[in-house]
């Protein structure tokens, strides 16, 4: 064996050369990997005893993409492209054998070679889209040309890889291999030459991206088909672009059309937030004084108090990971009921393919009912998700610490009590710790979980770990009112009464966040989860809120009762601006003395994301969040804000801190010390920096 770089192997087998990338984790494809790569094929090729060539991984998986933390630095020798066009016009065949995920850049190696085979758990697929980016290695060029251009966008604009079984169906793959990979692909290999097989090169495959030329229909279909759930990004229409490219234009062409757009992408906004955003993301799973070695306990059976649309929602999460969980109630009647909830949502998904009848049966297989709290003392881990009341709280954690095993986690999905105060009732505080999902608790992705003042290191492990199992994205937080996200949005809330009193009516509010890229404003948010479950809490804290308050006592609860902040026509869920609405506004604003005035849309937003940037200064200053890009992350998986803004931390400091520091000041001579700006706001300001800089 020949080392070709650090990270790059030559070794013989026979007349096959075997090229090894070895660079952990996902043999991301560094600089030294693409010079091993190209100074390899050149050796190879060069030797006369060699015949073909296999390019394969060491690890956990095929080349995972381009190394994204090259991205916006000096490009260094040899390019992609350069590596790529040695290994397609190279002489001898070279076959890929992958296992893992062939994904970005990866994929265009393996589309670059003139054979592929892969394992049958391989994955491939061309994810650039979601770092704002696209395929810009031939990717957009080549997939086209061997699984046909309908295929083609559809996983170059969702970025979902695609497995083994349909990579083969669809031609990506030549065939699926067992055993040892590496003895697969020289095996492969020496079929080729054995049966004097062609050079297989893709860019002069022609049949599939023929069929599509002259047919913009097929291209304008498939825009409108992803219009709803690429609204605000600029990748996917870039994707398009190229694809477009590959069908109009010869294969040099496309292929320089496709750089353009890449590079035009590289250097967007978007994509730099989405960047960002990936790492952020995985930054979140890196607690300092929780290290990765620190012992988690094993979750084989879990439990969940309370069968309503929260703990329903949250069971369902346990037995989608295959986790057997007991659903406990208080009687009868509501367990039935929520349990037929559970079984009705998945009956939903499998309505829709998403899954089969069985796959059904097998989770509700995993789900169990039951009424005595006795059920659940074998359990790992108990959910909590009873009423959202102290007392009740308290009484249901002095019987579990009664009945659950010792070294059970007991975790309360409460979203506005304390968890200290909760975990004080018990004699295993360590035990106790916050686990808050958002609803609905099997569709949202993210988890905020609750370190109280004596959670164990072991339990913060656990809950992480257990977390990521169920597919969530979990993020560490302290005890506060409302935790990371809900008194950020608290803070985004109360600007939006103000602003509604002040004179912008509240579509113009919800259109301005709408147009931001939120999924929606607060007022349609609010009409959709029902007016009702605030008004209950503010009258149990002796709280106002008098447009609000005056809509729900005439029985304005929002979708459901049809009317609310807007009125709604049957079962249409479009919000319409309502002049009742109009009227309860003025007389509030009237009651109050408030001055009214158009108010532009630039101050809509100012007013609205400013306190929640502010806000979340404070919460770093009083450490409930490890990093800024934690809160990034609550805001993203948890609330709707658009990836390709960042989230509300990165977004500040895009604007710049003092830009911020400055505006808010002057809210708050007109507005009062509610816009006082928090002091690290103004440290940073001062200073001329950022949340997210060293
Ligand atoms: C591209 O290819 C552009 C080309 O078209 C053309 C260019 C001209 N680079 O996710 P994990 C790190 S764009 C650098 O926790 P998993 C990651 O940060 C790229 N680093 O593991 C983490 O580091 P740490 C297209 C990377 O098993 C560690 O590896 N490709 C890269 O859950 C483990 O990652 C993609 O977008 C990278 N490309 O999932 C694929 N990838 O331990 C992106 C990962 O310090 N990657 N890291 O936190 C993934 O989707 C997942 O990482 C993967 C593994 C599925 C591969």
């Amino acid at each position: 064996m020949t080392a070709i770089t650090q990270s790059v192997d030559l070794e013989r087998r026979g007349r096959v050369a075997v090229l090894t990338v070895n660079n952990p984790p996902v043999n991301a494809l560094s600089q030294h990997v693409r010079q091993g790569l190209r100074d390899g094929v050149n050796q190879a090729t060069a030797d006369a005893t060699v015949g073909a060539i296999v390019i394969t991984c060491a690890g956990r998986t095929f080349v995972a993409g381009a190394d994204i933390t090259e991205f916006g630095k000096p490009p260094k020798e040899p390019g992609l492209h350069e590596v790529l066009d040695r290994i397609e016009g190279a002489p001898k065949p070279v076959v890929a054998a992958v296992h893992g995920t062939a994904l970005g850049g990866g994929l265009e190696v393996a589309l670059a070679c003139h054979y592929r085979v892969g394992v049958k758990t391989a994955r491939f697929g061309l994810p650039e889209v979601r770092l704002g980016l696209l395929p810009g290695a031939g990717g957009t060029q080549r997939l086209p040309r061997v699984v046909g251009v309908e295929k083609a966008l559809q996983m170059i604009v969702s970025g979902d890889p695609i497995g083994a079984d349909e990579a083969l169906t669809h031609g990506l793959i030549d065939a699926i291999v067992d055993g040892d990979l590496t003895g697969a692909g020289v095996a492969f290999a020496e079929k080729v030459l054995d049966d004097n097989r062609p050079l297989k090169k893709i860019r002069d495959v022609e049949d599939k991206i023929a069929q599509a030329r002259g047919k913009p229909e097929v291209f304008a279909s498939f825009r409108k088909s992803v219009a709803r759930q690429t609204r605000g990004f600029r990748a996917p229409e870039s994707c398009i672009k190229a694809v477009e490219a590959a069908v109009a234009l010869p294969f040099d062409a496309g292929l320089t059309r496709e750089r353009e757009l890449f590079l035009e992408l590289l250097a967007s906004p978007e994509s730099r937030a989405q960047r960002y955003f990936f790492f952020a993301e995985r930054d979140a799973a890196k607690i300092p004084d929780v290290p990765p070695d620190t012992p988690a306990k094993e979750i084989k059976k879990a439990a969940v108090l309370g069968a309503g649309t929260m703990g329903g929602g949250i069971a369902m999460n346990f037995a989608n990971a295959s986790i057997p969980v007991t659903v406990i109630e208080v009687s009868r009647e509501p367990l039935e009921r929520g349990l037929g909830v559970v079984r009705k949502n998945y009956e939903a998904t499998a309505s829709k393919g998403r899954l089969t009848a069985a796959d059904v049966e097998r989770r509700m297989g995993l789900i169990h009912g039951a009424m005595d709290l006795g059920a659940i003392a074998d359990a790992d881990i108990v959910v909590e998700a009873v009423f959202e009341d102290m007392p009740i709280k308290k009484d249901v954690f002095a019987k579990l610490d009664k009945i659950c095993k010792a070294d059970a986690v007991l975790a309360t999905n409460t979203s506005t009590l304390d968890v200290d105060v909760i975990a004080s009732v018990t004699r295993r505080p360590e035990s106790v710790i916050g686990m808050h999902f958002f609803s609905p608790a099997n569709v949202m992705r993210l988890l905020e979980v609750v370190r109280g003042a004596k959670t164990s290191k072991t339990t913060i492990a656990t809950a992480m770990a257990v977390g990521r199992r169920i597919a969530k994205v979990p993020v560490l937080v302290g005890v506060c009112d409302g935790f990371v996200g809900n008194r950020m949005l608290h803070a985004r809330g109360s600007q939006a009464e103000k602003l509604i009193l002040e004179g912008a009516p509240p579509h113009q509010v919800d259109k301005v966040l709408y147009d931001f890229g939120f999924p929606m404003g607060p007022f349609a948010m609010g009409d959709l989860a029902g007016l009702d479950v605030g008004w209950r809490i503010r009258k149990g804290k002796g709280l106002t809120s008098p447009v609000a308050d005056r809509l729900c006592e005439l029985g304005r609860f929002g979708q459901k009762t049809g009317a609310g902040y807007y009125h709604y026509v049957g079962n249409d869920r479009t919000p319409i601006p309502d002049p009742e609405v109009e009227k309860i506004i003025l007389e509030v604003a009237k009651a109050q003395s408030i001055a009214r005035r158009a108010i532009s849309d630039a101050e809509i937003l100012e007013r609205l994301l400013y306190p929640m940037v502010n806000e979340g200064a404070k919460i770093l200053d009083e450490k409930l969040a490890i990093r800024a890009s934690d809160i990034d992350v609550i805001w993203v998986y948890g609330y709707g804000w658009p990836v390709y803004r960042g989230g509300p931390m990165f977004w500040a400091d895009s604007i710049g801190l003092k830009v911020i520091r400055d505006r808010m000041r002057e809210f708050q001579r007109q507005h009062g010390d509610a816009w006082q700006p928090a002091a690290r706001l103004a440290r940073l300001a001062d200073a001329g920096k950022g949340f997210l800089d060293p």
